[in-house]
């Protein structure tokens, strides 16, 4: 008869010592999610460690994550992250088939982390840090109590083998199982809560609540020859829906008008904050802007024109006084985003700058920065267009640094002059013939003068141009080519009313913008 004293090394089998890392794993992030729905959504852990992985990417990552995966790279960063934690909890198993030490120091490590991405965020307040403080605690303790419990019942079968006690075996293991079971069901009850917490108090309801936006100065009504859509140019206004989006928001800001306010400071004459109130309350302008990406690609998708309705920004502005040593508007969104504007661009009144709180008739989309963004006629989005604004500061250039600039991008950045063939799009089969050419143009607030296209080495063509609707939009164009058999290249260029031909030299978007001709292949027969 052999006792368990006699019983081989306690030790837990690979898939049990598995399993225990990923249901405390599970537990980790159940409650620190629970927490978090109380405490501040973007505080769960997981949410919080893959905005820090965003903010703290090398340069090199980022822009290839954005070229290779374009919008799909905030699901990908997030199944990526799932996919190392999985990774993570497996090891703290793995190292722990003896004893939990180093598993749970492990544990220890990763709760960690999430209490440091917390911390680093200058939104979220001291509260918050609950969240990721509650899912270590909770992280450990399930580890500890499940290795215990799959120790006791892994030498239970061990010595139930030698002696056929299966009795005792059989209970360990069943408690061992309801411990699973409960920790499984518990993380995901805990989940589901914190979500529903979390957004319950979201931004929709208060956007449904805003009621219409009539501005006092409408933009004049659009020609009916804003656009040549019928031929294959985009609509001159693209809808909300079609508008590109492009910011670092893993969980897009729920902010509430009455939560929200603007603060214009730094070297100001007096600080001033304006409530959603305050600023719906003011005289509204409606203006035709189209926002432009500087990481677009020659051809590329990121440029979208929209009817913005809000406030003159230089009005705010002269409220606040700003000092002639003011050399950037710094702005600050809610999730912590920068921003750096020229001051003077801010500032002049001819700019047409603007805080917007609607968007093509209706309160600005949540994801497109309810409840107030800045718009900036001429500039790329990355150093004018802050969504979920929350505070300009003015300041020099040495005093702060914002979120693009400290990671290779220019500190000035207005939008090049650049055209772009949507019909036929790249690689097209077409009759030889006559071909019909359509696309768009653009150099906000200096105008389009001239689009003309070429085929090959052929001579440039003058193309039709869209009436001017302002000199802040877009500009579309049409155009025909002779193309003979075979297989061609149509290419495309903008000439804009300082007289700039667009240059045929291909730059990359880094640090200030692509630039070159954009073609497309045509395939005669
Ligand atoms: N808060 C916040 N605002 C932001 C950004 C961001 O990451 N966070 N990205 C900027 C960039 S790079 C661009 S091009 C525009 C895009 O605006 P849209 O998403 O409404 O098209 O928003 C700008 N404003
Ligand atoms: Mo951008």
């Amino acid at each position: 008869m052999t006792t368990l004293q006699d019983a081989p090394p306690r030790r837990l089998s690979l898939p049990v010592a598995a399993l225990v890392g990923v249901l405390a794993l599970a537990a980790a992030l159940g409650v620190g999610h629970l927490v978090a729905g109380f405490v501040g959504y973007t505080a769960s852990p997981f949410i919080a460690v893959a905005n820090y992985v965003v903010d703290h990417s090398p340069t090199a990552v980022v822009k290839w994550a954005e070229r290779t995966l374009g919008t799909w790279d905030k699901p990908v960063l997030k199944v990526g992250l799932a996919v190392v934690l999985v990774l993570f909890a497996l090891l703290a198993g793995q190292l722990s088939r003896r004893t939990p030490r180093a598993g749970q120091i492990l544990v220890v490590l990763l709760g960690a982390a999430g209490v440091a991405a917390v911390y680093a965020r200058s939104d979220l307040g001291q509260v918050s840090l609950l969240a990721p403080i509650a899912a270590l605690v909770a992280g450990l303790a399930a580890f500890t109590s499940l290795h215990r419990l799959a120790l006791s019942r892994e030498s239970a079968d061990q010595g139930a083998a030698l002696s056929r006690e299966s009795a005792a075996s059989g209970a360990s293991r069943r408690k061992f199982l309801r411990a699973g079971v409960g920790v499984v069901a518990g993380s995901g009850v805990a989940a589901v809560v914190g979500q529903v917490a979390g957004t319950s108090s979201n931004a929709e309801d208060s956007r449904a609540t805003v009621g219409p936006l009539v501005p006092a100065r409408t933009a004049p009504p659009l020609p009916a020859d804003a656009d040549f859509a019928k031929l294959g140019s985009p609509p001159f206004i693209t809808p909300n829906g079609d508008f590109y989006r492009i910011d670092t928001a893993l969980v897009v800001p729920q902010i509430r008008t009455e939560d929200w306010s603007l603060k214009i400071h730094g070297l100001v004459d007096r600080e001033v904050t304006f409530s959603y109130a305050d600023i719906r309350n003011r005289p509204l302008v409606e203006r035709r802007v189209t926002l432009t990406c500087v990481s677009n690609e020659v051809g590329g998708p990121l440029i979208s024109n929209a009817s913005w309705i809000g406030v003159d920004l230089v009005d705010l502005l002269d409220e606040a006084g700003v000092q002639a040593g003011a050399e950037q508007m710094f702005a600050t969104s809610v999730d912590g985003w920068t921003c750096g504007t020229p001051a003077n661009v801010a500032l002049d009144p001819q700019r047409g700058a603007m805080l917007a709180i609607g968007m093509n008739g209706e309160p600005l989309p949540v994801e497109h920065g309810f409840p107030a963004r800045i718009v900036i006629p001429g500039l790329y989005g990355y150093v004018s267009a802050t969504k979920w604004v929350q505070s300009l500061e003015f300041t020099k250039w040495s005093d702060r640094q914002a979120y693009w600039l400290s990671r290779g991008w220019g500190e000035q950045a207005p939008i090049k002059t650049e055209s772009r063939i949507d019909t036929p799009s790249g690689f097209a089969r077409v009759p030889a013939g006559k071909v019909r050419l359509a696309g768009t143009a653009w150099a906000q607030h200096t105008g389009i003068a001239k689009v003309e296209v070429r085929l090959d080495q052929g001579p440039w063509q003058l193309a039709t141009l869209s009436a001017e609707v302002s000199k802040d939009t877009w500009r579309m164009w049409w155009a025909e080519l002779d193309v003979p058999k075979g297989t061609h290249q149509a290419f495309v260029r903008a000439t804009d009313q300082d007289g700039y031909t667009q240059t045929e030299n291909r730059a990359d978007p880094v640090p200030d913008g692509a630039t070159g001709w954009h073609s497309v292949s045509l395939d005669a027969s």
